[in-house]
């Protein structure tokens, strides 16, 4: 069955151009170093973010965790938004592998976090205390609405960890979604923030895999790191052909995701029992709940929605995140609509 497939962009599947370039990609031995495809992809990928240097690793989840134990030692401690990516859904792996404390603040409902509860939370050099090595923002914002953090924002971030000696780690799965809501250059997002990831294999559609980017010195660092985490890979230039081609070709039609966003939000919104969160769509995710008064669960409109061909993600009790991506149409949308129009009828 061909789904209509909301449930992220995580779901997208390689471009026939990523496909071509995959079969013919030149490859060698990358833990030697030897992978020509890898190379260039780490080297693209390191100028487009304006860095020195990048590490291809096989997921978000993975660049985020070499960064942060490229930075925090055991018993050290970073600060993150409770609703970020890397605390929720990471697995705790820098708690499990690195012995790193999270030191969690609320995120704030566009995805920041405040600035004078950042520099409260920095500890002072006291023995009974873990030491503050790191900062982690995440944009776009996934579990706020995926919400895009602005240049000014990150780079006061940037600079209040700076003047207290900690580093700016970005989870930027999504920043080239930021950057396209903002009309802004990514290498302005990413320029306060000493290092970043981002995905090959969400909205940019790549099969497999992300790059993390930073200094030549915190990459040489997290290519140790990488290497310790199992994460060496060897002829993964078939895999970077199609992140080369993902860089090369995805990211300006990112905008039709989001227009498809403001689509699937306007008419979702017409139907009597959705309620859809204030400011929805920021880029390419809408996030809604059902109404008071609602006769059935997230779960049992998701399994409705299923019979008619469209998946949707259900993240709370009563609680959707729809994602629109290279994988749907105009046509879809309204397919979409027309379903939950359907299964809201009896409402
Ligand atoms: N997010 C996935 C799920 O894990 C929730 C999704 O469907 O959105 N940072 C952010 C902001 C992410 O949204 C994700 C994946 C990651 C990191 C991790 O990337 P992967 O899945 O490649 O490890």
């Amino acid at each position: 069955m061909d789904w209509i497939d909301l449930r992220s962009d995580t779901v997208t599947l390689p471009t026939p151009q990523m496909r071509a370039e995959m079969a013919e990609a030149e490859v060698g031995d990358d833990v030697y170093g030897e992978d020509p495809s890898i190379n260039r992809l780490e080297e693209m990928s390191a100028a487009r973010m304006g860095k020195e240097a990048g590490l291809f690793v096989a997921s978000g989840t993975m660049g985020n965790l070499s960064s942060i134990l490229a930075y925090c030692g055991r018993g050290d401690e970073f600060i993150l938004g409770n609703l970020s990516h890397t605390f929720i859904f990471e697995a705790g792996g820098a708690a499990a592998l690195g012995g790193v404390h999270p030191n969690t603040l609320s995120n704030q409902p566009d995805g920041t976090l405040v600035l004078e509860e950042v520099e409260a939370a920095i500890r002072p050099d006291d023995i009974h205390q873990p030491i503050t090595r790191l900062v982690v923002l995440e944009n776009t914002h996934n579990r706020c609405g995926g919400t895009a953090l602005s240049v000014e924002y990150t780079r006061a971030v940037g600079e209040l960890a700076h003047d207290h000696g900690l580093n700016l780690h970005l989870d930027g799965a999504r920043v080239f979604n930021a950057a396209v809501y903002f009309g802004v250059e990514v290498t302005e997002l990413v320029d306060p923030a000493d290092s970043v990831t981002f995905c090959l294999s969400k909205g940019l559609s790549a099969p497999v895999g992300s790059v993390l980017c930073g200094s030549n010195d915190f990459i040489n660092q997290a290519r140790r790191i990488r290497k310790q985490l199992g994460g060496g890979m060897r002829q993964a230039g078939v895999l970077a052909a199609a992140g080369i081609v993902a860089l090369d070709t995805m990211v300006d039609r990112l905008e039709e995701d989001h227009s498809r966003a403001k689509q699937l939000a306007r008419g979702l919104s017409l139907i009597p029992g959705l309620v859809l969160d204030p400011g929805t769509p920021y880029t390419n995710m809408v996030f809604l709940s059902l109404g008071d008064g609602v006769p059935f669960s997230g779960k049992e409109m998701a399994d409705r929605l299923k019979e008619s061909g469209v998946q949707v993600g259900v993240v709370s009790k009563n609680r959707f995140r729809l994602v629109t991506h290279y994988g749907i149409e105009d046509a879809d949308i309204e397919m979409a609509i027309g379903a939950f129009r359907e299964v809201m009828g009896g409402v």
